[in-house]
């Protein structure tokens, strides 16, 4: 058998100064869909989210509130950890960056960097954006605006003691790596910019910070606590082992994946691999830099308050109908708005009549006509030979879309079948042939035909929507569904005939659009 591949996926680790919305929800189900897919190839996948706790920003939300950084956290925490359950994340770990073994990770890191030179004692002069944790030297301000170029809120200037990393001596390296692995920082829009970016002359990082104490302590002066960027960044090594798990660590090491969205992608594009270039470690395959949800033209963000809460949304909406909206509107890569009433117009149509009544009619039919058991095929005709061709070619092109992370271009191809096979129940006219006893053999390989088409079905939906997926596969009398692979799905005709279908409730209701909004 050939050798798993192996797939490391990462989400952003999360600020826990307030909840998440549907932003955080849009980035952690693209990764949570990608994993999915992985496993459902075979891969051998680590997919990893978190939460980001140190920092002043979190510091001062906790001041305000009069109660410990760390009690803030990890209320926060608990509803990061409640959102992923409820929308089926699927994460082999949650990494909180307050945790021990991360900590002992950040500061081993520190001093391999300082042993070897790279990290120098000196004062930081210059501005200072709390809400992105973001230095910003005055010569990389559009001239006199004291705003921050990333997020546009005002900076703080600030003058203390701090260490420096030596940036500037890895540029080269940098632009030599960047050049000769030309898949590394995607988008191309996104390369291009860090590429202008670093050639504009690096400016060495401040990693420490002395006005406020909650982070980890630089090991030889701990007067210093890490800088939160410096200390973030290095969770994608702790969960998977780099100080306590060797065997799985190199497994995992190089990341397949960081997927962030694009406001980050200079962190983990130029700060991330210089920090790991100083630590003689090898660099991550690929970062992503994915668009934003926006809201009335701006950034949907916790900080501006205009966001959109998921929970509502999955209560009354059902996670998968949420994940299917978020995968299908937006091309990855590319901003996104989120309204009710497409979010209702898909579930609608996509969801309730397309996919929903699939299952519906089929499962009725067998019942009607045969019982509740999938009867045999004996048949061919060339509608049955273009509708199992239409699940195949659909196979070809879902994979290759899921593989370059085109998760809309896959669904695209998924409902194709879906439509194809509500158009062979149409062609076939199964009420028409179950009047006639000479053409009982030709109803039979319609049903059976229906019924293989929606076992593909199922096992395909399954990365976008899991739940509804199991939901089809028990339907359809089938077991096991979580042993299956995507492999299954490429053998027309593996369906088990004489099986006996469990025919359920419909898998999404119909919502009347101007109730709803008006709810
Ligand atoms: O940046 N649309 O955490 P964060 C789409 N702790 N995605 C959005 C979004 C929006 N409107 N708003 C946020 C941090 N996101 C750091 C990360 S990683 C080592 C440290 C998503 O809580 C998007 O993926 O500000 C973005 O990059 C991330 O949340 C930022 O989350």
């Amino acid at each position: 058998m050939a050798e798993k591949k192996r797939y490391y996926i990462t989400t952003p680790i999360y600020y826990p100064s307030a909840k998440l919305h549907i932003g955080h929800t849009y980035c952690t189900t693209i990764a949570d869909t990608l994993a999915r897919f992985h496993r459902l190839r075979g891969d051998e996948v680590f997919f990893l989210t978190g939460s980001d706790e140190h920092g002043q920003k979190i510091q001062r939300a906790a001041e305000e509130k009069g109660i410990q950084p760390i009690e803030y956290v990890n209320d926060i925490v608990a509803l990061f950890q409640d959102l992923w359950k409820r929308l089926q994340i699927s994460n082999d770990d949650f990494i909180r960056t307050t945790e021990a073994r991360h900590e002992k990770v950040v500061q081993k890191l520190m001093e391999i960097s300082y042993q070897k030179g790279d990290i120098y004692k000196g004062e930081y002069t210059g501005w200072y954006c709390t809400p992105c944790e973001s230095f910003w030297p005055e010569n990389k301000l559009p001239e006199g605006k004291h705003i921050c170029p990333d997020c546009g809120r005002p900076l703080e200037l600030v003058k203390e003691e701090a260490y420096f990393l030596k940036m500037n001596k890895y540029a080269d390296r940098w632009l030599q790596f960047i050049e000769e692995n030309p898949e590394f920082i995607q988008p191309e829009s996104r390369r291009n910019e860090m590429i202008a970016f670093v050639k504009s002359g690096l400016e060495d990082l401040c990693v420490s910070r002395t006005s406020f104490d909650w982070g980890v302590k630089v090991p030889w002066d701990p007067k210093h606590v890490v800088y939160v960027w410096f200390d973030a960044l290095a969770n994608y090594l702790t969960a998977i082992g780099y100080l306590d798990n060797p065997e799985q660590f190199k497994k995992f090491w190089p990341a397949t994946l960081h997927l962030v969205g694009k406001e980050i992608v200079r962190f983990h594009t130029i700060i991330w691999p210089i920090i790991l270039m100083s630590c003689d470690l090898p660099l991550p395959k690929q970062v992503f830099g994915h668009g934003w949800l926006i809201v009335d033209g701006t950034k949907m963000s916790k900080s501006l308050g205009n966001v959109v809460d998921p929970v509502p949304l999955i209560v009354r909406y059902g996670a998968d109908a949420l994940r299917y909206y978020l995968l299908k509107e937006i091309r990855l890569g590319q901003d996104g708005n989120f309204s009710l009433p497409s979010f209702l117009g898909r579930i609608n149509s996509d969801l309730a009549n397309d996919l929903g009544n699939l299952l519906q009619r089929t499962l009725a039919m067998v019942e009607k006509y045969e019982q509740g058991i999938v009867p045999a095929p004996s048949t061919t005709a060339p509608v049955d030979m273009q509708l199992r061709q239409a699940a195949e070619e659909m196979l070809d092109v879902y994979t290759q879309a899921m593989e370059t992370m085109q998760i809309n271009e896959a669904i695209n191809a998924l409902w194709g079948v879906i439509h194809r096979t509500n158009k062979y129940i149409d062609e076939t006219m199964p009420w028409s042939l179950a009047k006639e006893d000479a053409q009982r053999e030709r109803l039979r390989t319609v049903l059976y035909n229906l019924i293989e088409a929606l076992r593909i079905i199922a096992i395909s939906v399954s990365p976008i929507m899991p739940a509804c997926a199991e939901e089809i596969w028990r339907q359809l009398g089938l077991q096991a569904f979580r042993t299956v692979g995507l492999e299954a799905a490429a053998t027309w005709g593996a369906y088990p005939a004489q099986t006996r279908i469990c025919k359920g409730k419909a898998l999404f209701p119909r919502y009347d659009m101007e109730e709803e909004v008006a709810a």
